[in-house]
């Protein structure tokens, strides 16, 4: 059984997104009592971590993934019990997955249907936004009684998967318009299924069926389009706007430009889009290629992880999730003649924490406070959970990571604990890695060894209107409304059009 017994860190550095202190931090029955030093009234038997050079800091929030998913005629073979440990063992104490039923189903009877699988499983707590599939009226009223009942405050629309999952834009439109009545962030998959659907069919006419097909039926412009498009959607009904695994430099583009034009909207890289590429679908082997594909595609372009770090960096990007979405090769085998047929999704839960490091910190692009900003705070602010979680302060959750800068670890299928049998960063060397993680004040890794307990993860719900993300909206509600202009009628001559 995870220790959980009251804890003490000491002698550690802690690192909020807004300060860096040396502290140490008390936490008893899953919450921090104490942050400072010479701290008092410790128990005798409380456990204690030595924290000494290392730094101590809000754990991970992944504010995307797809655990045990059902799709494309399989189940992500990632669940939420190896998914949340996985994610422990990296250093995220908090998933945020996705309820995602086929269109004409129930968005509430698929709801609960998400809780039972995971409320029996997780190891550490969660969360659940709800994929908008189809639209009717039925939708739109089950959306309110999910924010209004159910702590759900985030709900995911598709521009893409044509006949699966996608709105057409009068149908984003009006689910826009229903988020932002119900206080609730619009998030999307923004890439144009029109497009694909006739592009993928070319390919296989041309007999390319591998997976160079699915990025070249799908190039980044496919993604631009689509991105600029949710954007002004949703800023003509003043929602609050937020694109999802931001996958390409068009993407991320689009997102700025609607910033620049006064759009509410967020960007969400990914530890993929962050740390490879799409060169990988020109890899020889099949089930290597294979293994990269999701949708939006990783990119050709070697320069895009760095370009989308560096936008992340200075706070045109947001936040990071990972889209973790998992299948073995013989489940990608399902797409071995025909791309289109390839189950879409990638590993990230457990590696993202050290991926962002690696490419962000170690780099020189960002400091360890906007590293705790992207990976925890700023995903806590969106979502309305701060400063319960993406924060070290007394009274928040115990969720902690403690993070040796200094350590190295290479990353590999062999050894992570990830379900899945194939890992986009295998072979990466990372410095900096997770030594102890604390999950609702259980220590649930420490000296190499991962120690979880099945089911213990809680369910956190989230309430409508975060102020990062509705402050603005309401504003503009109040000094922005479009005013006639008050005139005398016009009394001059009108031409008479001839009837037909
Ligand atoms: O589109 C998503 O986010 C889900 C279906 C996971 N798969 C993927 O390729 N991104
Ligand atoms: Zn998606
Ligand atoms: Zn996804």
């Amino acid at each position: 059984m995870a220790d959980r017994r009251p804890l003490l860190i000491k002698g550690g550095t802690v690192v909020n997104s807004d300060c860096k202190v040396k502290a140490d931090v008390y936490c008893e029955d899953g919450i921090i009592k104490q942050v400072g030093l010479d701290l008092k009234d410790i128990p005798a038997d409380a456990k204690v971590v030595d924290a000494t050079g290392k730094l101590v800091m809000p754990g991970g929030i992944d504010t995307h993934t797809h655990m045990q998913l059902p799709f494309m005629g399989t189940v992500a073979i990632d669940d939420f019990y190896t998914g949340t440990r996985a994610a422990l063992a990296g250093g995220t104490t908090m998933i945020m997955d996705f309820v995602l039923g086929p269109k004409n189903e129930s968005l509430l009877q698929m709801y609960d249907r998400w809780r039972g699988w995971a409320d029996a499983k997780v190891c550490c707590d969660y969360s659940l936004h709800v994929g908008v599939t189809w639209w009717s009226p039925q939708v739109r009223e089950e959306m309110g009684t999910l924010v209004r009942e159910k702590g759900v405050n985030s709900f995911k629309m598709f521009l893409a998967y044509k006949d699966v999952f996608m709105l057409r834009d009068d149908e984003l439109l009006q689910s826009f318009e229903r988020c932002k009545e119900i206080g609730a962030i619009a998030q999307v998959h923004a890439e144009n299924g029109d497009i694909i659907h006739t592009q993928s069919k070319k390919m296989i006419e041309m007999g390319i069926t591998g997976p160079e097909g699915h990025e070249m039926c799908r190039p980044e412009i496919v993604e631009g389009e689509a991105t600029f498009r949710a954007i002004t959607l949703a800023s003509q009904v003043n929602c609050p706007i937020y694109i999802v695994h931001v996958m390409s430099k068009s993407a991320a583009q689009a997102v700025m430009r609607g910033k620049e034009m006064g759009c509410v909207v967020f960007g969400e890289p990914i530890a993929a889009s962050l740390g490879t590429d799409g060169t990988n679908y020109w890899n020889k082997c099949w089930r290597h290629g294979a293994g990269h594909v999701m949708g939006p595609p990783l990119r050709p372009d070697p320069t895009t992880p760095s370009y989308l770090m560096n936008l992340l960096a200075k706070g045109d990007l947001d936040l990071t999730g990972t889209d973790n979405c998992t299948f073995n090769a013989n489940q990608k085998a399902l797409g071995k003649d025909d791309f289109r047929s390839i189950p879409n999704g990638v590993n990230g839960v457990e590696d993202r924490m050290c991926v962002i490091w690696e490419k962000g910190v170690s780099t020189g692009k960002m400091d360890p406070c906007r590293f705790v900003e992207v990976t925890s705070t700023m995903a806590a602010r969106v979502f309305n959970i701060y400063p319960q979680k993406g924060v070290i302060r007394v009274g928040s959750d115990a969720d902690i990571v403690v993070w040796d800068p200094e350590a190295v670890k290479t990353i590999s299928a062999k050894t992570h604990y990830q379900a899945v049998d194939f890992n986009i960063f295998e072979g990466m060397k990372c410095r900096g890695v997770p030594v102890v993680v604390i999950s609702q004040g259980r220590v649930c890794v420490e000296n190499g060894k991962v120690e979880v307990v099945k089911g213990c993860g809680r369910f956190i719900p989230r309430q409508p209107y975060a102020d990062v993300v509705y402050s603005r909206i309401h504003q503009r509600d109040k000094t922005c409304q479009p005013q006639k202009v008050e005139r005398e009628p016009y009394t001059g001559p009108v031409i008479q059009i001839p009837s037909q």
